[in-house]
């Protein structure tokens, strides 16, 4: 029970500002409900929906496959691989590394394959700032062009653990 009772007239009718801000919110409201599914077709910036079950010791197999086939160096313990745009790369999460570093080619179109060995982590690509969902479980395809040449960082941005922070991967267009 309150401990006072509500004045019996607590409703009293809407200013006039008060029914501008009403009518403002809910035609900015009827607005936005109505461009979600329109941009969902137009707009050129929506993630890709390609994904695949796999099991992590499948999708480890395939990113040994292309490391052992591409590789070309080696940075801090990590293999470089360069890998043929003509064939699917593979990028693996797990904690706390992106695996392997890649080296691609301006103006080439891949197709990435991106899974989680563990937990869910996020695929930032900086500084574009991309960002993609790594999923356990599940194979994610992204199509890539590469429009610039430098050196990219891949953070994860799903925060993971203790070691979240250090979880820093690399990426070069050539
Ligand atoms: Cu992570």
């Amino acid at each position: 029970m309150a401990i006072y009772e509500p004045e019996r007239m607590w409703w009293n009718p809407l200013s006039k500002d008060e029914r501008i801000w009403v009518g403002v919110a809910l035609i900015w409201m009827l607005v936005s409900f109505i461009f979600m599914p329109i941009y969902h077709v137009v707009g050129s910036q929506n993630p890709p929906s390609e994904t695949y079950k796999v099991t992590a010791e499948d999708f480890d197999k395939l990113v040994e496959g292309m490391v052992a086939k591409y590789k070309v160096g080696e940075e801090n313990g990590f293999p470089v691989v360069h890998p043929n745009p003509s064939e699917p790369i593979y990028v693996r999460a797990s904690m706390w590394q992106w695996y392997p570093v890649l080296e691609l080619e301006k103006g080439k179109t891949y197709r990435l394959h991106l899974s989680s060995m563990d937990i869910q982590h996020g695929f930032s690509i900086l500084p574009i700032n991309m960002n993609f969902m790594a999923l356990p479980g599940y194979d994610y395809v992204l199509k890539l062009t590469p429009t610039t040449t430098g050196e990219f960082h891949i953070v994860c941005n799903e925060y993971c653990g203790i070691g979240h922070h250090t979880m820093v991967g690399k990426m070069y267009v050539k």
